[in-house]
């Protein structure tokens, strides 16, 4: 099944992965005295629903895009790990709805995610590359970086700001999905916050645009607008399966080619908004 139609991916998708958090009555969470800081309810309930939303990729190529209007105009506007938007409205906006952030941005000293005011802004979702198939309890005993160290640490911090975790089942439903429409073998790795973070929009969202995931004209060697720093991997992935998590994307896109090498624009239906 390589060359599955968009509409069939996307009903694929829509029957795979369920975009779940989790929740204090979990285990082993639930017998541990932390667990109330974990939301009562899965973000799914209590996000949205929006009608129009915006992922802002963190790529080079949003430099000189003058996007930041665009994805402004947007109901909710979601962003990842250390992506800044003071200095750079133009390009992407100011607005930010949910940042999803990855255990390694939460732990490393570099990114202060405890004290920095980066990451005070709307909704907390945090992921960690967690084994493939693991249990919950698996998991917590090994997890990549951190995660519940620093999650306890920052609720405890900012008790109001609304904080989830993504269940680490939404990693590897997503590799599963995208592995099916392979015809190689991929890296058993989790896909990039990049994915994670589109398929958590169409779980919340009448429709969805992606900027700058898939390349544009402007596609550059530059890893992030907000840094100086080039390498082509960023863009085309080493970890992550970051090429083909592309590749899926290009075949569910429902706008037109051309707004991909205008804009880095791709136009996804909300999960919610077809019917299989
Ligand atoms: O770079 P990162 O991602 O924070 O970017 C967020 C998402 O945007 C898409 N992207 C980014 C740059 C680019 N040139 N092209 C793109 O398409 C990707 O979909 C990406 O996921 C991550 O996925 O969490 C990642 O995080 C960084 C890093 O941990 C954070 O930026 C914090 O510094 C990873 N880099 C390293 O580990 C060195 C990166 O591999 C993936």
């Amino acid at each position: 099944g390589s060359r599955r139609s968009g509409a069939e991916l996307l009903c694929q998708l829509k029957g795979k992965v369920d975009v779940t958090t989790l929740t204090p009555d979990l285990r082993p969470f639930s017998g541990l005295s932390w667990a109330p800081l974990l939301p009562p309810r899965p973000l799914t309930s209590d996000l949205g629903p929006f009608r129009s939303c915006a992922v802002v990729s963190s790529a080079g190529s949003l430099k000189h895009s003058g996007l930041g209007k665009e994805i402004d105009s947007h109901d909710a506007v979601l962003r990842f790990n250390a992506a800044p938007t003071a200095g750079y409205e133009k390009d992407v906006g100011m607005k930010t709805t949910v940042r999803l952030i990855n255990s390694q941005v939460m732990a490393s000293d570099d990114h202060r995610f405890l004290s920095s005011s980066l990451y005070s802004a709307g909704v907390l979702v945090a992921w960690d590359p967690a084994p493939y198939s693991s249990d919950l309890s698996e998991w917590y005993n090994r997890t990549d970086y951190p995660i519940f160290l620093q999650y306890q640490k920052y609720r405890r911090l900012h008790p109001q700001q609304p904080f989830y975790i993504l269940h680490p089942r939404v990693e590897w439903q997503l590799w599963d999905t995208i592995q099916a429409n392979m015809a190689e073998a991929i890296q058993r790795n989790p896909p990039s916050s990049g994915l994670l973070g589109t398929v958590l929009m169409m779980s919340v969202c009448e429709v969805v645009h992606v900027y700058e995931f898939l390349p544009s004209r402007r596609k550059t060697e530059l890893c992030h607008y907000y840094q100086r720093f080039y390498d082509a991997a960023c863009t085309l992935g080493a970890y992550h399966p970051l090429l083909y998590e592309k590749n899926l994307v290009k075949r569910m896109n429902r706008g037109p080619d051309r707004d991909i090498f205008n804009h880095g624009r791709v136009t996804l239906p909300g999960l919610h908004s077809f019917n299989c």
